[in-house]
């Protein structure tokens, strides 16, 4: 029988199939194709399960994926953590305040949605503590930042339920996978949008103000109009997979569209003269954050120059 893994803890699995669920283990000797994964079988997976008794089944094998979202394990680990695989999208969910989101952290996020053609849209959580002049000025700044990018962004907040019917509305039929830092709200957001998911959440943590790393691993919600929410445990930073130099601009859409203006087929956009995308830079029609956030996946040390 064939179903899809709503919950994947590395050595078992939750497995829905039609309206039933089996708690899986994998058969022995399955074939995986990415041995180097920290986690083969990801949430969002499907999978052909055995039937073993009422409530539990072996998982046989893998379909293929559509698509999945990948980051380094950690930051000088050759391993990959898949965060969830099948998705139509994803949500990355950030914050001003409590804790405050990097750019550099959105833009490895948006770089790696771009390069497995996932469509991302941000969501500007917790805007009701944002009432300060300073913090609303942050706010109009990244919405003119990603804008330009050629991103939705969306404010919201999951106490004051600002935009909730909205994005319950965006995500019909979908399925979609919650993304960030910790503590950001993602569990709080499906909670506000699904009460009867009733995901796990707890409090910032006071002398770091951080989040906690309450979700410790991702699970598949469904809600009433047929989006599947992946809920998925907050990450520190985002480790870029093995890219190539030349690719790189590719995944920032905003300079890949300029950089068909540059003289040189192969500009990398630092040092070369005529350099359509650093004139829109200096133009402000790039923001520059995007382009230094570019430039510092460049010089990153899992970049590579092609072999
Ligand atoms: N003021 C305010 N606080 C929020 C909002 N959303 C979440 N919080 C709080 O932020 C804290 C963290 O929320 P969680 O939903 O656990 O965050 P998370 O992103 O799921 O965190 P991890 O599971 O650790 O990745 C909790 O104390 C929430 O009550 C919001 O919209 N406004
Ligand atoms: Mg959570
Ligand atoms: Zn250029």
């Amino acid at each position: 029988m064939k179903g899809v893994v709503i919950k994947s803890t590395g050595s078992w699995y939750k497995v829905l199939c039609g309206k039933q669920r089996f708690d899986c283990r994998i058969k022995g000797r399955i074939r995986l194709d990415d041995a180097k994964s920290t986690n083969p079988i990801a949430v969002g997976d499907w999978v052909e399960c055995e039937q073993e008794n009422e409530t539990q089944a072996v998982i046989a094998s893998i379909y293929e994926r559509t698509n999945y979202i990948i980051r380094k394990a950690a930051n000088l680990s050759k391993q990959s953590h898949i965060i969830a695989a099948n998705v139509d999208m994803a949500y990355l969910v950030v914050t001003v305040h409590s804790p405050r989101t990097l750019l550099s952290f959105i833009d490895r996020f948006l770089l790696s949605a771009e390069a497995y053609s996932i469509p991302c849209t941000l969501l500007i959580n917790k805007c009701d503590l944002c009432t300060s002049d300073t913090d609303r000025k942050i706010i109009q700044n990244w919405i003119e930042i990603y804008r330009k990018a050629g991103y939705e962004i969306l404010c919201v907040s999951a106490h004051t339920s600002e935009n909730i019917e909205t994005l319950y509305r965006l995500m019909a039929g979908k399925t979609v996978v919650f993304a960030g830092n910790s503590g950001v709200g993602k569990s709080s957001l499906l909670n506000a949008i699904a009460p009867e998911a009733a995901s796990r959440v707890a409090g910032i943590s006071k002398s770091h103000n951080k989040g906690k790393h309450t979700t410790t691993f991702a699970e598949m919600y469904e809600l009433p109009n047929g989006a599947r929410i992946i809920d998925t445990p907050g990450v520190k930073s985002f480790g870029l997979l093995d890219f190539e130099k030349g690719e790189l601009s590719h995944y920032f859409p905003e300079i890949f569209n300029v950089s068909k203006q540059c003289q040189f087929h192969n500009c990398t956009h630092t040092h070369e003269p005529q350099c359509a995308v650093q004139r829109a830079v200096q133009q402000n029609e790039i923001a520059p954050s995007r382009y230094e956030n570019y430039v510092s996946c460049l010089i990153d040390e899992n970049t590579k120059h092609r072999k």
